[in-house]
């Protein structure tokens, strides 16, 4: 592709150093545990893509209505001609759906995988050339330099996909709180969260019949054998997703079929049959108990939009007094 004069990509891929690290703590503590975030290398971003295309998956065609169907009201709550950030951008589907009624003046994608970020954000670029692309590949849970943005620049978050559903809600407190201080004073996020509802609909929803959300899982496994040099048998382990009522979350695990082991950098983590690695949380909101987390740090809301099923919300919030 030729180079695009509005487009720049700033690579602060997380080491393999990291991975490996995180990995070998993960083993070593109980219960066993990787993060979320490391699901998502190329062939991973291609599988949660193929995952919000199967028909038990609601979250992101619901939230795509939301998006198309009040695209120009979410527009003018967020103001036009914004330093618009997105977190965890990925597929660049939903904010296609904003961009037309939103203009921005800039668009500040982050993202964990590198090519899908080059090729998104690329594709934005090319397709608004009067917007300023800046993408940058990161892990964002981690402190890191966002590109400089103009002090005046009225700044919008956008956090889409529930993703912030994989963050404890302790962790969301954190999350939130550096949202609003990248916003700054009045700046507002606009952000999809899950709904809580039927456990059958998100239990199908987590395990989808064509077993692309089992794939989805494994994939941490066939990372941590090319990218790490692990021994291990991505065949002795399986794919478990349930609804944890009480915590109002699905879980999600690799749960060993059989006796057996992985090995990293001289380590050897044992498994018994049925013993797993715990590979994410997904936790689901009431409209309300979101409400009340973003409060606790200072947000107000200004509007929620839902669907008619009352499947999913994407709500507008803006930084406070207190925060
Ligand atoms: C990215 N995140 C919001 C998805 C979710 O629903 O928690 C990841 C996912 N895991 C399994 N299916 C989809």
């Amino acid at each position: 592709m030729s180079a695009l004069p509005n487009f720049e990509l700033h690579d602060l891929k997380p080491a393999v150093a990291d991975f490996r690290r995180e990995v070998l703590a993960g083993l070593a503590a109980t219960p066993r545990r990787i993060a979320p975030k490391f699901f998502y290398d190329a062939a991973g971003s291609h599988l949660f893509d193929a995952i919000t295309q199967q028909p038990e998956y609601y979250p992101t065609r619901t939230e795509i209505g939301l998006l198309r169907g009040h695209g120009v009201e979410i527009a003018e709550r967020l103001g036009r001609q914004a330093a618009l950030i997105e977190l965890g951008s990925g597929s660049d589907i939903k904010i296609r759906c904003l961009l037309d009624a939103l203009r921005p003046a800039e668009y500040l994608p982050l993202d964990i995988s590198l090519d899908h970020l080059r090729e998104s954000a690329s594709g934005i670029a090319r397709d608004y050339p009067q917007v300023r692309v800046r993408a940058t590949c990161v892990d964002y849970t981690r402190e890191f330099p966002l590109p400089p943005i103009a002090p005046e620049a009225h700044r919008v978050v956008f956090y889409p996909g529930s993703s912030v559903g994989n963050f404890e809600p302790s962790d969301v407190r954190d999350l939130l709180r550096w949202v609003a201080g990248m916003v700054g004073p009045g700046g507002r996020l606009l952000i999809g969260v899950d709904l809580k509802k039927d456990p059958a609909r998100l239990h199908a929803a987590y395990n989808d019949a064509a077993g692309v959300t089992a794939a989805f899982n494994g994939n941490v496994l066939t990372r941590m054998a090319t990218e790490l040099g692990a021994k291990l048998k991505v065949e002795d382990f399986a794919h478990h997703a349930f609804y944890n009522e009480a915590l109002g979350r699905i879980e999600m695990h690799l749960r060993a079929l059989r006796a057996t082991s992985i090995e990293i950098a001289g380590q050897r983590f044992d498994f018994a049959e049925g013993e797993g690695i715990h590979t994410e949380n997904s936790y689901k909101y009431c409209e309300e108990e979101f409400g009340a987390l973003a409060a606790s740090v200072g947000f107000v809301t200004e509007q929620v939009w839902c669907d008619a099923d009352r499947l999913f919300s994407v709500h507008c919030l803006r930084v406070g007094a207190l925060s």
